[in-house]
């Protein structure tokens, strides 16, 4: 059987969420916002726009679109100074194993990412090769929890939403996959995933044998 495995990037793939919250914890201290590593968890999967308005919401600050347009280049540049040293040893635990056992099993693999940086990044750290389709941040005009992100991707690989699997760590993504009418799975803590299907704190939770039950489903 074929289906079609849907990975997020930041907190699936690698682990990119330190990087956005430092240099959006800097970018909020320049602007005089205080912004918490609790706070940080509302951004995970939000777009670039979204994150800096959530923030902006966190400090009562009014802005205009020309002060909003140079806080996003900033922050966007600060990012971009951590991805450029990011390298393979930056690979979640068991993320190749997972890959690998998809394409020799002869799976579609896409990815289904916010980040308008993801192209760059799975080239860093030496993924970009397992997959069929990439769609990103350039892509899609509808953040998640608006499923046009995995759509799109399903799509691209001609594919049908009901034989597609996602994996994601935020909130907002699982919903986006199971408004798509995917099949949901969560990678973090259960409490705060519940919404998916199935959950898994990383991927060394997830066997061979679960995967080709995901195959064969
Ligand atoms: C990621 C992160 C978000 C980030 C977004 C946009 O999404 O989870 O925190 O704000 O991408 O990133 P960029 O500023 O690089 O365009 P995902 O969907 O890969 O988890
Ligand atoms: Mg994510």
């Amino acid at each position: 059987k074929q289906k079609t495995f849907i990975f997020d990037l930041d907190g699936v793939i690698v682990d990119t969420a330190k990087y956005h919250f430092f240099a959006w914890q800097n970018l909020a201290k320049s602007i005089g916002v205080n912004f918490t590593h609790e706070d940080n968890e509302q951004l995970k999967g939000v777009s670039r726009v979204q994150s800096l308005e959530l923030i902006l919401g966190l400090g009562n600050k009014k802005a205009t679109q020309e002060e909003k347009d140079i806080w996003l280049v900033q922050k966007n540049e600060e990012y971009l100074t951590f991805i450029e040293k990011m390298d393979e040893s930056e690979i979640l635990p068991d993320v190749e194993r997972v890959l690998q056992f998809l394409k020799e099993h002869n799976q579609k693999i896409v990815l289904g990412s916010a980040s308008k940086n993801a192209k760059p990044i799975l080239e860093k750290v030496n993924l970009f090769r397992y997959f069929d389709a990439i769609v990103d941040g350039n892509d899609v005009s509808k953040a998640k929890p608006d499923p046009e992100v995995f759509l799109v991707g399903a799509d691209k690989v001609y594919s049908k939403p009901k034989s597609c699997i996602v994996f994601e760590d935020s909130v907002a993504g699982v919903q986006a996959a199971n408004q798509a009418a995917m099949l949901s799975i969560g990678i973090g803590e259960q409490n705060v995933l519940h919404e998916a299907k199935f959950c898994f704190t990383d991927f060394t939770k997830i066997s061979n044998e679960f995967l080709l039950d995901l195959i064969n489903c």
